[in-house]
């Protein structure tokens, strides 16, 4: 799989029934009814989250060509991207609309109207939307698309700095949150200077290690200091009379987390899903033979009945094949444990379980605690496959201190740490020596303890270099 990680991905999306990306526009593709319920599920993660502190909203998908370009650095990044209307039927519009590639200059202008005074803040929405990019690099399914299906976007504003620092970090907390329930690693990162959110003061950025050892984007937090505020004049008046400009986040995700959940967790089988995300937690495959075929599919449903009370997604593969090719599909499928129940399992008050991890034959008694030992077992698979992932994720992050080092490494799979000045040229002569990417700042290094890989100036931080998605 790891040779081959691309092709596995991209076949496995289709066979597992997540999306077909034969729809007739390049990056588009087709949620069907198994990927659907996994993106369900995640999303409900994802709002269930922020609902805490965030309110939901809903904002049009057009933003008008003036609103558009009022933000020059922000058009600047996203000019070559946007898809654009022109027409409403046969008419040429007076103002082009642009379809959002993400929805600042959407939302913004609506804030300078409902933003009044120091009480009317912060304020702090989300929407989960599509989102349109005119990608030129390589499209691939989930992860690099046209149409981002489901880009969750927040978006505040706040009377001070501080409290707008203090976000990040809020939103930072949120993601390790939803990462860590699905159990993909990730880094963190502050990205280079070249390579923040277009109108951004900074920009922090989650990425996880596919199988092949190239780094996928995963989430990232913005923050957008004043810029926006004095573009759209979001301003308030203040507790002294004073009528002040907002201080303003955005954090955004996207299909990549449910791509990163498939890539991390993933075997040369098929997906093995975080049980948070899976459309079921518990597969029960009846073994049905003419005689006792009632009586097997009775308490194959009295079983779903008593998980389901005990709050977890079942579903009973009563098709007329081969259990073998049930076993087949839900490997493929990843659901977390299959539990096979027929005429003589009944008999002997016994059934047969399997964790989709370790594919081992489990046997359990029917009517002695059997909820609860499944449960147990739903825990000890997520703990194994967060604790599998992050071994690997671990094993590919390792540091150089040559540029030749540092190829040598990104080739066999790796994400490379450096120490670097911080110096933007330097920065720029790593990308063009070695070829591959400055992730950015993972951590701040002791005044004069380190050399920068480049310039042999003391060096301010360790930098990471990443072969990307
Ligand atoms: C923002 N504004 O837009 P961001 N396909 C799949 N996922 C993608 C793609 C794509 N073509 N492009 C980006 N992403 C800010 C924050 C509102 C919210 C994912 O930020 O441009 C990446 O994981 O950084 C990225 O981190 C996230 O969307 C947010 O996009």
């Amino acid at each position: 799989m790891v040779e081959n990680f691309s092709e596995w991905f991209h076949d496995i999306l289709e066979e597992a029934n997540i999306t077909d990306s034969r729809y007739p526009i390049k990056g588009m593709a087709v949620w069907m009814p198994y990927g659907f319920q996994i993106r369900r599920n995640t999303t409900d993660l994802v709002k269930e989250i922020y609902d805490r502190d965030h309110d939901e909203v809903l904002f049009p998908l057009l933003i008008p060509e003036a609103e558009l370009a009022k933000e020059g650095l922000h058009v600047k990044g996203f000019e070559d991207e946007v898809y654009w209307v022109t027409h409403g039927g046969q008419t040429p519009l007076n103002e082009k609309l642009a379809l959002r590639p993400t929805s600042e200059t959407s939302i913004y202008p609506m804030y300078a109207l409902w933003i009044r005074s120091h009480i009317d803040l912060p304020i702090k929405y989300y929407q989960i939307v599509n989102t349109f990019r005119y990608e030129t690099k390589h499209t691939r399914p989930l992860i690099r698309v046209r149409e981002i299906t489901t880009f969750k976007e927040a978006h505040t504003a706040h009377a001070t700095k501080e409290e707008a620092d203090e976000e990040v970090e809020k939103h930072i907390a949120k993601y390790k949150e939803i990462f860590d329930t699905l159990g993909i690693p990730y880094t963190l990162s502050k990205r280079p200077e070249w390579d923040k959110f277009p109108g951004a003061d900074y920009t922090m950025a989650f990425d996880a290690i596919m199988p092949d050892g190239k780094t996928l984007q995963i989430g990232t937090i913005h923050n957008l200091g004043q810029t926006f505020a004095k573009t759209f004049d979001i301003t308030f008046e203040d507790k002294d009379g004073e009528h002040k400009l907002v201080y303003q986040t955005c954090a955004g995700l996207s299909d990549r987390v449910i791509a990163s959940a498939i890539g991390v967790h993933g075997d040369e089988k098929g997906l093995c899903l975080p049980p948070e995300i899976s459309p079921n937690q518990i597969t029960i495959i009846p073994i049905l033979f003419k005689k006792g075929k009632e009586e097997v599919l009775a308490k194959c449903n009295q079983l779903k009945k008593e998980f389901e009370d005990a709050g977890l997604r079942v579903n009973i593969d009563d098709r007329d094949i081969r259990p073998g090719k049930k076993f087949y599909d839900w490997e493929l499928k990843g659901t977390p444990i299959k539990l096979e129940l027929g005429p003589r399992d009944l008999e002997n008050n016994k059934t047969i379980v399997m964790r989709r991890d370790e594919l081992e034959k489990i046997e359990l008694d029917l009517d002695e605690n059997l909820v609860n030992n499944i449960c147990n077992l739903i825990n000890q698979y997520e703990e194994n496959l967060s604790k599998c992932a992050w071994n690997f994720h671990d094993e590919h992050v390792k540091f150089a201190s040559s540029i030749d080092e540092v190829k040598e490494l990104i080739e066999n799979g790796n994400v490379v740490a450096v120490n670097w000045c911080g110096d933007t040229d330097c920065g720029q002569k790593i990308e063009e020596l070695t070829g591959y990417s400055v992730l950015g700042i993972y951590e701040e290094l002791e005044k004069g303890s380190k050399k920068c890989i480049i310039s042999d100036e003391d060096a301010k931080y360790v930098a990471l270099i990443a072969k990307t998605y």
